[in-house]
């Protein structure tokens, strides 16, 4: 007996990824039968470590391992919604399954649990997938990884620095990049450098770059990071010339990020824990010298000299988009931790007055707009297109980074996840009723 599953909304098998978010999916009998057929939906890897999927009868539901449903003979469709099982990410494209049963013989269906990881805890074959397609971005200077160094440049102060759209202007940023290396190749995600822990396998020439360590008050500009001659970093460029300028005030190999705490700087990094600290709510955990775009931001950037240490030079190092995605991580856990997805509330977010920050502003580059007070170019067009959702579309607003798993607003969900952020509907509806 035949049937059809729509994953993210579609039959096309090259949206058959996953986050931990629920995804709609629908199934049906494709052939002609007299009576309705109950199947059960379960999953398991394809392959030793492969990824794992729950279910959802209805998405503000606890995930179950499995599902029973009751497909009509008439060949209507029945939704349900699927989502990675927490810690069982995949590592391998379609190296998890979800099967069906009940309709003779099993059917499987291949997907993967797509989640951006921890860098220093890739496998061998997720890293070089990621190199390969973060090079072809740049493909020695002449990519579109251009684009996305001179909108970090122009945005500096106008839109992407130094307010609250901090935040929500580079969490629309590493999604763009994430989308474009997803279409040079689909199983890679974004992964994050957490610098408030030793990562000695991403200091490496087969990674982002043996970086030599100078004295915490170094002035110099940086050397030369070490990459080996078949990583595909060992072309990167900028405008034409070759290579990554970074030192590090701090040993790679054994310590985490530093930041710069000789008098009269005074810019620890925070630890994870004392990130969340900050404040339960979105004016405290942004505060304009004490939030996280100072410390651990700043703090992060600062802990090294070179390209990285300066905001106009800062996205030219490769390792730009792995510190930011591990800002964006511990802006997630933030609002997992203290439930602040809905974006009306000024728990989660605290505009201002002034383009770019209001909620229901679009943002530049992506808006195109050109007239002041937007400087007078827009690199890199439209945010890309993503084959599992269609949020936050090609122009976003403020408001479409807040609520990115989807929580308060289905369609919300962005398509992807952290993989130590859970979606967890019950546990955070108990988190907000007993924490005030
Ligand atoms: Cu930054």
């Amino acid at each position: 007996m035949a049937i059809e599953i729509e994953i993210n909304g579609t039959l096309n098998a090259n949206a058959r990824y996953v986050a931990y978010a629920p995804s709609p999916s629908r199934i049906r009998l494709a052939g002609a039968t007299t009576e309705n057929v109950k199947v059960q939906l379960s999953s398991r890897p394809a392959q030793p470590g492969g990824g794992v999927v729950v279910f959802y009868s209805s998405r503000n539901q606890p995930s179950k391992q499995s599902l029973e449903l009751t497909l009509p003979a008439d060949g209507s469709w029945v939704a349900f919604e699927i989502g990675g099982k927490f810690g069982f990410p995949s590592v391998n494209d379609k190296d998890s399954l979800l099967v069906v049963n009940g309709l003779g013989n099993e059917i499987t269906i291949p997907l993967m649990v797509r989640v951006r990881k921890n860098a220093n805890n890739l496998t061998q074959g997720e890293r070089d997938r990621f190199l390969e397609a973060y090079g072809q971005l740049n493909n020695a200077g002449t990519g579109i990884y251009q684009d996305f160094r001179d909108s970090h440049v122009q945005a500096s102060d106008l839109e992407a620095h130094k307010g609250p759209q901090f935040l929500p202007w580079h969490r629309a940023f590493l999604l763009d990049l994430e989308r474009e290396l997803q279409i040079v190749d689909p199983s890679v995600s974004l992964p994050y450098w957490r610098f408030d822990e030793p990562a000695p396998k991403v200091f490496q020439a087969d990674f982002i770059g043996q970086t030599r360590q100078v004295p915490e008050d170094d002035d110099g500009t940086g050397d030369l990071v070490v990459f080996n001659i078949d990583n595909p970093l060992v072309a990167w460029a900028t405008d034409g010339v070759p290579g990554v300028l970074r030192s590090a005030r701090f040993d790679t190999l054994t310590s985490p990020a530093s930041g710069v705490t000789i008098p009269p700087f005074n810019f620890p990094v925070l630890t994870e824990a004392q990130t969340l600290a900050l404040g339960d709510v979105y004016a405290e955990f942004t505060h304009k010298t004490e939030g996280i775009e100072t410390l651990p931001h700043a703090s992060a950037h600062v802990s090294f000299t070179g390209s990285i240490s300066y905001v106009p030079t800062a996205a030219k190092d490769p390792l730009f988009f792995l510190l930011h995605a591990n800002i964006d991580r511990l802006w997630a856990l933030w609002q997992w931790f203290y439930k602040r997805i809905n974006p009306q509330e000024l728990e989660s977010y605290t505009p201002e007055d002034r383009d770019g920050r209001r909620l229901a502003d679009t943002m530049w580059p992506w808006n195109g707009v050109v007239t002041p007070p937007r400087p007078n170019f827009a690199p890199g067009g439209w945010l890309a297109d993503s084959t599992v959702t269609s949020s936050p579309g090609k122009t976003p607003k403020v408001e479409d980074t807040i609520d990115f798993q989807g929580y308060e607003t289905s369609t919300a969900r962005l398509g992807y996840s952290y993989d130590n952020v859970p979606y967890e509907f019950s546990k955070r509806n108990k988190l907000k009723n007993s924490s005030k």
